[in-house]
């Protein structure tokens, strides 16, 4: 396979302004006739041919202005269908078959359930009919669904419907039409048996618009909260952004089997069930946080996304990144910020950070690909939202509205660049944003040193910034990039202290942008009545590795005061790493291990005001993830790292054992079930303290689970407990297991949930019991959720046992990577992400990897989304 370059981007030969489509679905075969109005492209000199791109068509018949091709007036390949001579302007007709039913990659046109759905983006809609799959052609579409009434009954596409009717042999047709021009990523067609929940909104400018939630019959009582989400971020649209709503109907439809967590088409978003379906039941905090994220997401993208679109799919983040940054906003209005930001931080030192210093690791605007569905990555998608966040702290809230305004109102209706991005911002906020754009171009995380010296005599606090930019594949040297580093200085009474900035005439504030620019910068406080200590990056001002010099009592004294809750929780992060890494060299070199005093008496100082704010407390009580501390290792030892932190959580729970039994029993009480951040909050500080007790499962931490386990009515309790009894030794726990499988196994997701909990149990024989979970009744290979459940959890989410030393890991992922990519290579493909981390592991798992990979590679007909991740991590 070879690689496409951004730089070899060249405007489509030809446009498509119409598309009238007629599927006609039949349990034989599907027949597509497209009916294109196509034109040279003016932005292209001269007669070209058409080059048209199609994938697992049968072609039935070509007509141009009504007049059939003969064989010899077309070109056709397994990937093309080419018409050398055409006028500059005409109507082309296709007439294709296709088996959706055969479709197990779940890209195009396929069945879900036994009901026809579609995904087009990226590249699927060219497994529907031959055309110019690319997002800068932009055309209005009709489209005419028939198909047999009692199995289908419901027939939908995007836009309006314009009509409807029976037709002969009991079938039945429906015809919409979409006003708005549109890139063939944002067709959607479903036809199927299921059930409408309904609901209105209305527009600020008095627009009716009837919502609807399609799902399986039976599902109908799982959708109030998705329903809710939605109508929320319509008004939040409205109120933060000044986008309304343009069609009279929107609608979702929810399927079980879906590569992605959902997708924006115009008017008819189709979404994976573990996005919409909840009660709470059956679903955690968690899953309707998730719920409420994606819901909005989706909408969101209406313009950022839909209205306004890609050029090209290097410009992915152009959406995803705005439209990320944009359900992060939202969900912070929505519950706790502080909260929402911390779990952002998360999970982009999670996922993204491995991945920044991977064999895959891309700028947020990637150079070339081999496959684009490999980029659909916490790069584009989250570090995206992270460079979005930094021109809203750059410009502030008020400039970056205007930026937005500008975008909008320079591109509405267009396919356009990041750079288009970026100067409507520049313009908007009257900055030279030159230097900033390289957050598009440069891949890795930077790291930033910084150190503070405080002159007494002259009451001046400098602070020296140091960044640096670490080499990625093909990009061996960086240069130093613009960010806003937000400062703020706590004086001795832990109070934030008036900055003044040398060569200012008086103070302004108590946290400032300082923006980076150079490889060393220099920063002076004047009028520092004390020694400060510096609070720095609050709020994750940019998505860098920071390191200061700030000692074990400075990061306490931050837990304790700094007025950022972001920094607040992250200086307790930074002491926790600091010890944690400190046990991994004791492991590594058998030193006996001790957890230092004063962080036990910081975490039981932060447990026993724990009250005040139950939803922090559950975010600081937690130690440093394993993923993020290898990130912060030069070489990663999963084992060593494992075993200090639950080393520290043995420890933390026995010397704390009371105040965590009293803070489980204070909020053990079976409180009416409600999803405000408050209550999520208190949920989660008592499953926190929960898993701390059974980090030493006595008889009675036991019990207490056990009690949960079957007393507790929300899912949140009921998973959290079985996931401690999962893992432990307690012989209850098979009985957990199979009473939650008895009690569930009817509800799919929720039975994804039971795959999750034993794939990452720590336990020694997980392996073994992955490999027979794989022969369950309930478990299925076709569908994307049970593989990440199962295969995945256990390959991303367990690393002690994943990373085992033996290698059996290892070749159980390539073996179920190579069974799974011949029928769906994306989801084989997401599955080699632990694989491309190869260079940061020792060389004995270096090797064990580097065999799993030589395989994968030697295997025939490799899809080209496996090959190359595989290629690119043995490079
Ligand atoms: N566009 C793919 C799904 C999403 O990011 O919304
Ligand atoms: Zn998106």
């Amino acid at each position: 396979p070879k690689a496409i370059h951004l730089t070899a981007y060249r405007p489509s030969t030809h446009l498509i302004d119409t598309v009238d489509l007629h599927v006609d679905l039949r349990e034989e075969a599907t027949t597509v006739r497209a009916r294109l109005g196509i034109r040279q492209n003016p932005a292209r000199a001269g007669a070209e041919p058409l080059v048209l791109d199609g994938q697992r068509l049968e072609l039935v018949s070509v007509t141009v202005d009504g007049v059939p091709l003969g064989p010899d007036g077309y070109i056709l390949s397994p990937d093309h269908l080419t018409l050398p001579d055409t006028p500059d302007t005409f109507v082309l007709e296709t007439v294709v078959r296709t088996r959706p039913q055969d479709n197990m990659a779940l890209e195009g046109l396929y069945k879900s359930s036994g009901n026809y759905c579609t995904q087009c983006e990226a590249e699927g809609f060219r497994k529907i009919t031959y055309f110019i799959d690319r997002p800068d052609v932009m055309a209005r579409y009709t489209t005419v669904i028939e198909a047999e009434k009692a199995r289908y009954p419901v027939l939908l596409s995007n836009g309006n419907l314009v009509g409807s009717g029976d037709a002969a042999d009991g079938r039945h047709w429906a015809k919409w039409e979409d006003p708005f021009p549109k890139p063939c990523y944002l067709f959607a067609l479903v036809a199927g048996d299921l059930r409408a929940v309904e609901d209105r909104f209305r527009t600020r400018s008095g627009r009716d618009v009837a919502l609807r939630i399609y799902v399986e019959p039976g599902n109908e009582d799982k959708c109030d909260h998705a329903m809710r989400s939605l109508k929320k971020s319509m008004a939040w649209d409205e109120e933060v952004y000044g986008l309304e709503y343009d069609l009279d109907i929107f609608n979702i439809v929810a399927v079980s089997d879906f590569n992605m967590g959902a997708m924006e088409n115009k008017s008819l978003n189709v979404f994976n069930t573990k996005y919409i379906l909840a009660r709470p039941e059956t679903a955690t905090d968690g899953d309707f946080l998730g719920i409420e994220a994606v819901v909005a997401h989706e909408y969101f993208h209406n313009w950022t996304g839909n209205r306004v679109t890609c050029r090209d799919w290097f410009q992915l983040s152009l959406k995803e990144g705005l439209t990320v940054f944009r359900d992060q906003q939202f969900s912070a209005d929505m519950n706790s910020a502080a909260v929402k930001r911390i779990q952002d931080v998360q999970g982009l030192r999670t996922v993204q950070f491995p991945e920044d210093s991977g064999a895959m690791a891309h700028p947020v605007r990637p150079e070339s690909y081999v496959e684009i569905n490999n980029f659909y990555t916490p790069t584009v998608y989250n570090k995206g939202a992270e460079v979005i966040r930094m021109y809203h702290t750059l410009l502030g809230a008020e400039g970056f509205r205007r930026g937005m305004d500008l975008y909008f109102q320079r591109h509405d209706g267009q396919a356009v660049t990041c750079d288009d991005f970026a100067a409507a911002m520049a313009d908007a906020g009257g900055v030279d944003l030159t230097q900033f754009k390289l957050w598009y171009s440069q891949a890795g995380t930077p790291e930033l040193r910084v150190t503070g010296e405080y002159d007494e005599a002259a009451r001046t606090y400098r602070l020296t910034v140091r960044q640096t930019v670490p080499p990625t594949p093909g990009q061996p040297d960086k240069m130093p990039m613009h960010m806003p580093l937000v400062t703020g200085l706590l004086g001795p009474d832990g109070k934030d202290l008036p900055l003044r900035l040398a060569g200012e005439a008086a103070p302004g504030g108590t946290s400032r942008v300082l923006e980076l620019r150079a490889a060393e910068q220099r920063f002076e406080f004047v009028d520092v009545p004390a020694r400060p200590v510096p609070s720095l990056l609050r709020g994750f001002s940019a998505p860098v590795k920071l390191t200061a010099d700030l000692t074990d009592a400075d990061l306490t004294f931050l837990t304790a005061n700094d007025s950022d809750p972001f920094n607040r929780w992250e200086a307790g992060q930074v002491l926790g790493v600091r010890i944690l890494l400190g046990l991994v060299a004791d492991i590594q070199s058998g030193r006996p291990l001790a957890l230092p005093d004063g962080f036990v008496g910081a975490m039981g100082a932060v447990l026993g005001d724990a009250g005040h704010d139950p939803a922090f407390a559950a975010q600081a009580l937690v130690l440093p993830g394993e993923s993020y501390l290898g990130t912060q290792m030069a070489v990663i030892d999963p084992i060593a790292i494992h075993e200090a932190r639950e080393f520290a959580r043995r420890t933390l729970a026995e010397r704390l054992r009371d105040r965590w039994l009293a803070t489980h029993r204070a909020h053990a009480g079976n409180e009416p079930f409600s999803v405000d951040a408050a209550a999520i909050g208190r949920r989660s500080l008592k499953n926190l303290c929960l898993a701390y007790l059974m980090a030493r499962p006595d008889p009675e931490a036991v019990g207490l689970a056990i009690g949960q386990f079957h007393g507790s009515r929300a899912m949140t309790d009921v998973i959290a407990a079985l996931q401690l009894l999962a893992g432990s030794d307690a012989p209850e726990r098979e009985d957990a297991l199979a009473a939650f499988y008895d009690r569930w196994k009817d509800d799919r997701l929720v039975v994804d949930k039971w795959f999750n909990v034993q794939a990452t149990s720590h336990r020694p024989d997980t392996l073994d019991r992955v490999r027979a979970l794989l022969d369950h009744p309930a478990f299925e290979i076709r569908n994307p959720n049970k593989v990440y459940s199962l295969i995945g959890a256990f390959a991303g989410g367990n690393p002690v046992r994943f990373h085992a030393t033996d290698g059996a890991g290892y070749a159980f992922l390539a073996d179920q990577v190579l069974r799974i990519d011949p029928m769906n290579p994306q989801v084989a493909s997401r599955l080699m992400g632990q694989f491309s981390r190869i260079r940061r592991y020792d060389a004995t798992r270096q090797a064990q990897m580097r065999t799993q990979l030589e395989r994968i590679v030697a295997t025939p007909a490799l899809s080209p989304d496996v090959f190359e991740v595989a290629s690119k991590s043995l490079e």
